[in-house]
């Protein structure tokens, strides 16, 4: 079974002056155990060389590395996987080209989480728990509400998603939340690594309880 603590995604846009990898390589020394490359914008040939380059960097921190969207780039470098949306290939297709990887379901419902559960993925995202400006077209938050459904009833590894910061990050642990996946708030923090050690910190006082 999966486990981390702190999902960390790309979003180049909230860091303009900073390279993708530099900012990443600061989420891995602040703790961060989860990478994911995701990248709406650019070409296939520079999403590749990003994957690339990503694959090689989260290798050194014995971190997972999940490409978002594209299996055939996963499968490229080396990915330890892939990220899938609701409107993507199916899970069971997708599990046919990529074997034994990981796959990872964005859910934004309870049947859609059982559905994902059943069709044999690795872990799912559970969001967007608050609102977030970083994904396009978006579902409404799901609430905390969905995340609690979710604790209830889903056996594989769930991430919450979606507007979580250091503020709120609390709300999400409380709900039963073991683990987060952020974007804004890591990478375009002034500083990255502390940061992720805030959230690594917030995340190990709960597992103490
Ligand atoms: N997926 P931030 S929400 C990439 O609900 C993504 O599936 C979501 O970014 C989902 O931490 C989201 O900046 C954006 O809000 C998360």
């Amino acid at each position: 079974m999966l486990d981390f603590r702190l999902y960390v995604i790309t979003g180049e846009e909230f860091h303009p002056n900073r390279s993708m990898i530099d900012v990443m390589k600061e989420s891995l020394e602040g703790g961060a155990d989860f990478i994911q490359l995701r990248d709406k914008k650019s070409s296939k040939r520079q999403i590749l060389e990003k994957a690339r380059a990503l694959r090689e960097l989260t290798k050194q921190y014995n971190v997972p590395f999940i490409v978002n969207d594209h299996i055939d780039i996963a499968i490229a470098v080396d990915a330890d996987g892939v990220h899938l949306g609701q409107d993507d290939l199916p899970l069971q297709e997708a599990r046919r080209i990529i074997g034994n990887k990981i796959i990872g379901i964005s859910t934004h419902s309870i049947d859609q989480a059982r559905s994902a559960e059943k069709g044999g993925a690795d872990y799912i995202g559970v969001g967007p728990i608050f609102p977030t400006k970083t994904k396009e077209d978006v579902v409404d938050p799901v609430t905390l509400t969905y995340l609690r459904e979710v604790v209830e009833e889903i056996s594989i590894p769930f991430v919450p998603i979606g507007g979580i910061k250091l503020h709120n990050v609390d709300e999400v642990l409380d709900a039963g939340g073991r683990n987060v996946c952020v974007v804004s708030e890591v990478v375009g923090s002034s500083d990255v690594k502390k940061t992720c050690e805030a959230f690594i910190k917030k995340i190990k006082a709960r597992e103490n309880r």
